[in-house]
């Protein structure tokens, strides 16, 4: 029989790749067909994406698939979370979508906390952490600018559901991505109809909540015509990326935690239920969407984009060296000289990554980090510090002992950080696969079309088919002793 083919879109917010994956003989084997850039579009004071090039490479990635007559048996898609596509009485798509980059919500979420519904009943509702730019503040804030295109929306499309909408003509809300709207409340499993009135939208806007592993559709004729392919189905997967990867997690058995590492570092646990409580809500930790009904009960840390961005400022010759050379070089730095809080406000889009992160130091009395070395070092350091601090309250809201924490996804391959993570927290880390979230995709894909059945079977084939590498805590006393540090340090701030 003909190798049948899932194909993965795994759309990231600085760049996006067409996968195919493929099951065979209890392994999983993929290859990357296209990677293309996803740029922010700054125009008009706004911050954009641009759909209809992202349409465009999923379009081209089809074709590649097509052109080489690979048996492609189901499509999926997943995205970064929380921005959305408006579409209009005509059925098009009316403008870009903005981007949660754009700083239109900032001093919104706190204006929406205060003068339309508060931050107890928001959060008892949803369940979700307090980020300004999630999907809710950015509705509020479009309407305090009078959005046109809201003001004209038939529906409301997530990204993922968007795109799968533009390949398929249908339109759902897949839960995982709802859920990172602070719109989904987790108990009903649906769109809280209040807070959309909050922001004067009615529940027959979004589509019906679907769950990861749905077939919903099949490749419409001009997109059959554009790509020479046949008609496909599309399966929603995870839509959210982050779920896609939490799906991927090699573990054995229930006592791990997680750390999604990319331009975000997600951290968390999965639990049966949403866990909604003072505690939770104090810590701002969230509760998205899993897949088999599980939640991600996890928090947002800013992670390599620190890195990502001093990377971008210092141009050619540090690019040039590579990653894991400026990474060594920064291990040659003298550890926890200067310590940042990760996620301090003034990293979420400076002008300038490099001097945000100097002046933080210069603020808080600390040698200032001059070298790209120095800098690296002072943003590794402070992770694996941070990655400590989350990891502490995460341990008191897990029900059962935490055995292990995989890392996943691109950061994964940081294995100075993954060495650093472990000694910080003290417990083995298990670093890999780095393709987290296109593994989770293709997984839910091959779930939809019955080539595996539970979540725990997914795991084994992905433990099976990749390497992986595990680190064990080392050096105790000096990371006691750096933690103290870091938290005198950001309490300052
Ligand atoms: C990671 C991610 C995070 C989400 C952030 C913004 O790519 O999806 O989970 O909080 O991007 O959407």
């Amino acid at each position: 029989m003909q190798q049948q083919y899932h194909f993965a879109v795994d759309l990231g917010a600085t760049s996006g790749r067409t996968i195919i994956g493929a099951i065979a003989d209890g392994k999983l084997q993929q290859e990357e067909l296209t990677r293309f850039d996803n740029p922010l579009i700054t125009t008009g004071g706004h911050v954009y994406w641009d759909i209809f090039a992202l349409y465009q490479e999923i379009i081209k990635g089809l074709t590649t698939a097509a052109k080489r007559q690979l048996n492609i048996v189901s499509i999926g898609i997943d995205t970064w979370g929380v921005d959305f596509v408006l579409v209009g009485e005509d059925d098009a798509i009316m403008r870009n979508p903005l981007s949660y980059r754009d700083p239109y919500t900032i001093g919104r979420m706190e204006e929406y906390l205060e003068q339309v519904c508060s931050r107890q009943q928001v959060y008892e509702t949803t369940g979700t952490q307090f980020m300004n730019f999630n999907s809710l503040f950015q509705l509020y804030a479009m309407r305090q600018e009078g959005n046109v295109a809201l003001s004209h929306a038939k529906k409301i499309l997530f990204i993922p559901d968007a795109l799968t909408w533009m390949l398929t003509g249908t339109n759902i809300c897949e839960r995982t991505i709802a859920s990172t709207s602070q719109m989904l409340n987790p108990r009903t499993g649906d769109l809280d109809p209040a807070l959309l009135e909050t922001v004067a939208l009615q529940r027959n806007q979004f589509g019906d909540i679907v769950e990861p592993g749905t077939i919903v559709g099949h490749l419409t004729e001009e997109v059959q015509h554009l790509t020479g392919l046949g008609s496909i189905p599309v399966v929603a997967v995870a839509g959210h990326d982050t779920a896609s990867a939490v799906a991927a997690v090699p573990a054995t058995d229930k006592h791990f935690a997680y750390l999604s590492s990319g331009t975000w570092s997600l951290m968390g646990i999965e639990t049966p239920e949403a866990i909604i409580n003072e505690q939770s809500q104090a810590y701002n930790f969230t509760n998205e969407g899993g897949i088999e009904h599980t939640t991600r009960f996890l928090k947002n840390i800013c992670g390599m984009w620190l890195y990502e961005r001093c990377r971008k400022e210092w141009g050619e010759e540090v690019r040039q060296m590579g990653h894991a050379q400026l990474q060594a070089l920064a291990m040659k730095e003298t550890p926890f000289r200067s310590l940042i809080n990760p996620d301090d406000t003034s990293f979420a889009n400076p002008t300038s990554m490099t001097t945000a992160i100097q002046d933080y130091c210069r603020n808080t009395n600390q040698p200032i980090p001059q070298t790209p070395a120095e800098i690296c070092r002072c943003i590794f350091d402070s992770l694996a510090l941070r990655y400590r601090q989350v990891f502490g309250w995460l341990k008191d809201f897990a029900t059962s002992p935490i055995h292990v924490l995989h890392i996943i996804g691109g950061g994964s391959l940081n294995k100075h950080l993954n060495q650093m993570t472990a000694n910080a927290i003290g417990i083995p880390v298990i670093a890999g696969p780095q393709e987290g979230t296109a593994i989770g995709n293709i997984m839910m894909q091959a779930q939809a079309t019955g080539g595996v059945t539970t979540i725990w079977e997914m795991r084994r084939i992905i433990a099976d088919s990749i390497e992986m590498q595990r680190y064990e805590p080392k050096d105790k006393d000096a990371w006691d002793a750096a933690y103290s540090k870091f938290l005198k340090i950001t309490k300052q701030q």
